[in-house]
């Protein structure tokens, strides 16, 4: 079956920025769409997300060159390709691009398209996304990593770190523990108000008070997981992501919003160790800057044996650098975020290289995200065993969850939740 049309528009993320959509149809009349996120701590060597620059029209962030890009140069291009061969697709897209990071069409112009034509396919095919992605063996369901209290640059209060995660991984199945996360959400909302803190929500939905300390925030988390009367550890964990390139400048990390403090890498990595011992962590992403190799190294030796150590800006989902940090034994985990490097076929690549090295995949949204839900569909096709991709409120980020509510439906009896032994280590 070949592809006949495909179409762009400009269309709104959930914080309000212009982004891409794209309407993919096949000469048998099946169409599918695909809408494409967008980051805010982007790691430096993520493909390129095209936009505009025009300071008259969304502050410069539109994004009409990227549909152009679709509607002008890809779209002909890929005219009459064969829907099921998505790795020739995505390689002609990349061929047309002919940049090392996707810069001249635009990342979120090649993933829109990419996203759509693997759902027209499945379509096609009358398997639902994830059992076309991942055949007959996609079937674990993962833990939700809930990420409840925002800070760094996903809210304006004055906590450093950006992602304070629970994750529900003591339950029979996806849906149960769905409801322990939100009854543990609900549960530091009212601790939070009783402490008088606000309880306004950052842009992944989870709360954004302006905490005392970062300690606060994991105090505060343990009391709401225990009064929702789950036991710490046991029912549910904390997944991390200071997202610390963001605090990274010449050679240490300086830039908290709490305080004016400097740290050494080896001062970061003992920060690490010390939470660690003392709260129920089960995993952290981007404990050290991306280019702070050497810290990378020495968090990696000190804790990669005792729990899942994730690279998001380090490894960008790309498979080059992925391999690099391979060799150096850097992290035991990555992060996988589509738009990070641009299709379908390169993040099946990473992960394919991640699993064969024995490092688990964590899939993940980004923090301007929209009502699509191909992110649960990829996380349940390759097994990943657990994903983030928000807090217990906002309809973008509550749209994933539905989604995997319903692909585990779909498995009855099949399913597998993933539980604790998702995590690396732990
Ligand atoms: C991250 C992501 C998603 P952003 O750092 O892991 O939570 O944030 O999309 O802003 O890069
Ligand atoms: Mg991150």
């Amino acid at each position: 079956m070949k592809i006949s049309k495909t179409e762009a528009m400009e269309v709104l993320d959930s914080r309000g920025n212009p982004t891409v959509e794209v309407e993919l149809t096949l000469e048998n009349g099946i169409t599918a769409n695909a809408l494409v996120p967008s980051g805010a701590s982007t790691g430096e060597k993520e493909a390129m997300e095209l936009r505009d620059g025009d300071i008259k029209r969304y502050g410069g962030k539109g994004v009409l060159k990227a549909i152009e890009n679709v509607n002008r140069i890809i779209a002909p291009a890929i005219q009459g390709l064969e829907i099921t061969e998505q790795k020739h697709l995505d390689l002609k897209m990349i061929e047309l691009d002919g940049t090392e990071n996707k810069s001249r069409l635009g990342a979120n112009a090649i993933l829109g398209v990419s996203i759509a034509a693997a759902k027209a396919a499945a379509q096609y095919c009358n398997l639902p996304l994830f059992k076309y992605l991942g055949g007959p063996s996609a079937n674990i369901l993962p833990v939700p990593c809930m990420n409840i209290i925002n800070g760094g640059k996903h809210s304006d209060n004055n906590v450093d770190f950006q992602e304070f995660m629970i994750a529900p991984h003591n339950a029979p199945n996806f849906q149960e523990a769905i409801r322990m996360g939100i009854e543990t959400f609900h549960t530091l909302k009212k601790i939070l108000i009783k402490k008088g803190y606000n309880t306004g929500v950052g842009d992944e939905g989870g709360f954004a008070p302006n905490l005392k300390s970062n300690e606060e925030a994991m105090e505060v988390i343990m009391e709401a997981i225990v009064q929702a009367g789950y036991k710490p550890g046991d029912d549910i964990s904390i997944c991390l992501d200071p997202a610390a390139s963001e605090m990274w400048e010449d050679g240490q990390y300086v830039n908290f919003k709490s305080d004016k403090s400097k740290r050494t890498s080896v001062a970061m990595v003992k920060h690490w160790c010390d939470w660690v011992h003392k709260y129920p962590i089960v995993l952290l992403e981007d404990g050290m800057a991306e280019n702070d190799w050497n810290g990378w190294k020495l968090l990696t030796d000190e804790l990669g044996d005792k729990i899942e150590i994730v690279g998001d800006d380090i490894f960008c989902t790309n498979p080059v650098i992925l391999s690099e940090g391979i060799k150096k034994g850097i992290a035991n985990s990555i992060l996988i975020k589509l738009n990070q490097i641009g299709t379908v076929t390169e993040t099946l690549e990473t992960i394919r290289l991640a699993y064969k090295n024995n490092y688990n995949c964590f899939v993940s949204h980004r923090s301007g995200e929209t009502e699509d839900t191909t992110i649960a569909d990829l996380t349940v096709a390759v097994n990943a065993g657990h994903l983030k991709t928000g807090s217990g409120c906002r309809s973008e980020r509550i749209s994933k969850f539905n989604r995997l509510i319903k692909i585990e439906k779909m498995l009855g009896k099949q399913a597998v939740f993933a539980g604790k032994n998702a995590f690396k280590n732990v």
